[in-house]
């Protein structure tokens, strides 16, 4: 790895050579101005706008809005476009605007997190982040000198979801939107929550640890404090805070969402009001869901967004791009690995130049043709090539199960013995299956494709794996767990992860190539390597409904069946595919009791150790199998 820290050394010259003169480009070629912008209740929102000097032809508007600050402040003071491709869009003489949120930073008004969509709005009283964002471009285009009068919108995770309620907005101004990594549903699988889950370190570290939760009293350019934790070893920090209500006490009564979040263990009305799937009807602008493979935030959300338009809104001209990407690393300079993972290319700027860019100028400039942009765009991992589809799963994907049999064989062969067997281990909430080998302070982003040989070699972990394949494996869209299974209790959770099994020999010929494309050529040995293609979380109590969560009865075989978000993986000749099995995914998710109640409310007292049961052959994963 010195060797690749070297090669940064030598390349980081370049780039911040190459940012600097961008950045004089911009103050010298753009003006900037703040406004505050009413909207239809009177509250006013702040908005930071920069113009292009060039006169020569009218410019399009390209808007993000944002609850993390339109920073910086100041009239003379540049948002940093040039540290990444949006640069490209002021090179190309784009209005861009980006604006604070109802009751966030500069704008007025009371933040509420994923606001839900108000599907009855009659009055100038009944808003929403549709309402403020149709009322925001109104404002624009009537104020904003020489603009196209046409409109884009673009935002990466909360900002995606921003983005997501812009195209409800039905302002005919605006005529393309990119969601990218939207937050869409956080019970389901986005950010707090999956399956039900608690996201534990995510949600706790956002809140207090960055204070965004915290409450601010009117427009505002400071950040609220943040906690100081006591210690930077998060295994440790979690585990010793304990139960759910130790961390409620922390938060005190300040963090209104969290105190919310408590308030509601199951998918109730509360949950689906905020859920950004459901009426995403009648989607008039162009949309451009983008995520990333490898995203540890919101990878659920573009996936289960773009299926949530399609089904709902099937007139909209609606693209979805994947790419082997952690949270937001498509806009970013380097797309050439994640971790230890390499991808063989520079993922990003191919993504930027010949997707992204091409959208908005052809929707917005009348530039280009961005009907040669696929219905879906999908990065396969392992083989690390980029395909084209129709649609998306791909129409020859089949649905085809594996089996986890005996002695820790994997099969797509079902074995023919009618005796009942299984697999157990002892979960124990003291002593957790942490989600990554390593100890950090924060949630790591390379934990997505880490090597789980960590987690293979625990007594609390089931390990199944194929033969050397013979021939490649191609996955390409949802996975499903089924797993059979008997507790000496009444709940559990699930944890199933699908791993790439490296060669024994296996080496990439070289290091990543950032961005200058000229690849270091050395080995790097990755021999038996166990890559992480996907991990998911099944709360067990809500296998049958998020809405009405029901106990295991102890010692009966029971069914736990849970999609995990798509993946397009090629799994090569000579690797292996593995399964592992655990209940517990540390400090990633917050512990299960291992008893049913509400978990939110549970005492440190009342987590305790229990047998788990996984029943061979009966337990089977069905891939996404791409003939
Ligand atoms: N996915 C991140 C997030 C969104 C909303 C709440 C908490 C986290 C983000 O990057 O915005």
């Amino acid at each position: 790895m010195k060797k690749l820290y070297l090669f940064l050394l030598i390349l980081l010259p370049f780039i911040s050579r190459a940012q600097s003169a961008d950045s004089a480009w911009l103050v010298n070629n753009y003006i900037k101005k703040e406004v505050t912008i009413p909207m239809r209740d009177g509250v006013k929102l702040f908005a930071s706008v920069y113009l292009p000097k060039d006169q020569s032809e009218k410019h399009p508007i390209l808007m993000e809005r944002t609850p993390y600050s339109c920073a910086p402040y100041g009239k003379d003071k540049y948002r940093p476009y040039w540290r990444n491709h949006l640069i490209k869009y002021c090179r190309e003489g784009y209005i861009m605007v980006v604006e604070d949120v109802r009751g966030r930073w500069m704008s007025e008004g009371v933040f509420a997190d994923v606001r839900p969509f108000n599907f009855n709005k009659k009055t100038n009283k009944d808003i929403d982040e549709a309402s403020d964002t149709y009322d925001t471009i109104d404002w624009l285009i009537k104020n904003t000198e020489n603009n196209n009068g046409n409109v884009g919108v673009s935002g990466i995770s909360y900002p995606g979801f921003y983005a997501n309620m812009a195209s409800l907005s039905g302002h005919p101004a605006l005529k393309a939107v990119s969601p990218q990594a939207p937050v869409t549903d956080w019970f389901v699988g986005d950010d707090w929550h999956h399956n039900g889950a608690l996201f534990l370190m995510d949600a706790f570290t956002f809140y207090l640890g960055r204070g965004f939760g915290l409450p601010t009293h009117g427009p505002t350019t400071k950040l609220a404090k943040t906690y100081v934790y006591p210690t930077h070893d998060n295994y440790e920090f979690y585990l010793r805070t304990g139960a759910l209500t130790n961390f409620t006490k922390i938060m005190g009564d300040s963090l209104q969402f969290w105190n919310e979040m408590m308030a509601h263990p199951n998918r109730d009305a509360w949950w689906q009001a905020r859920n950004g799937r459901v009426g995403v009807k009648n989607v008039k602008p162009a949309m451009l869901t983008v995520g990333g493979l490898f995203d540890a935030e919101d990878c659920f959300g573009a996936w289960n967004l773009y299926k949530a338009i399609d089904k709902q809104s099937p007139a909209t001209n609606s693209k979805l791009v994947i790419g082997p990407w952690y949270h937001g690393q498509w806009s970013s300079i380097d797309g050439t690995h994640l971790g230890n993972v390499r991808f063989g290319s520079n993922t990003s700027v191919w993504f930027a130049e010949n997707i992204e860019q091409p959208f908005f100028d052809y929707y917005l400039k009348g530039k280009g043709n961005a009907d040669t942009i696929s219905k879906a765009t999908i990065f396969f991992s392992g083989e690390n090539k980029w395909h084209k589809f129709k649609q998306w799963p791909p129409v020859d994907m089949t649905e085809t199960p594996i089996y986890l049999q005996q002695n820790g064989k994997l099969s797509f062969h079902a074995a023919s013995t009618s005796k009942a067997t299984f697999d157990t281990y002892i979960s124990d909430p003291a002593k957790p299956v942490p989600y990554t080998q390593d100890v950090h302070f924060l949630r790591t982003r390379e934990y997505m494709t880490d090597d789980q040989r960590f987690a293979a070699r625990r007594p609390d972990v089931l390990v199944y794996k194929t033969d050397t394949l013979t021939s490649d494996v191609t996955l390409g869209g949802p996975i499903v767990a089924d797993l059979m299974v008997s507790l000496s209790n009444t709940d559990a959770d699930f944890i199933v992860k699908v791993i790439d099994v490296f060669p024994d020999d296996f080496s990439y010929d070289n290091k990543p190539n950032f961005t200058t494309g000229s690849e270091v050529n050395s080995k790097y040995p990755l021999g038996g390597y166990q890559m992480l293609v996907r991990g998911e979380i099944m709360r067990g109590k809500f296998r049958d409904s998020f809405e009405k969560p029901s106990p295991f009865v102890p010692g009966k075989p029971t069914e736990v069946k849970y999609t995990l978000p798509d993946v397009a993986h090629t799994f090569k000749k000579g690797h292996r595919i593995m399964i592992q099995v655990q209940s517990t995914w540390f400090p990633l998710a917050d512990r299960n009791p291992q008893q049913f109640m509400d978990i939110n409310q549970a005492k440190d007292s009342d987590f305790v150790k229990e047998t788990i049961n996984v029943y061979n052959d009966q337990s089977k994963i069905i891939l996404p199998v791409i003939k």
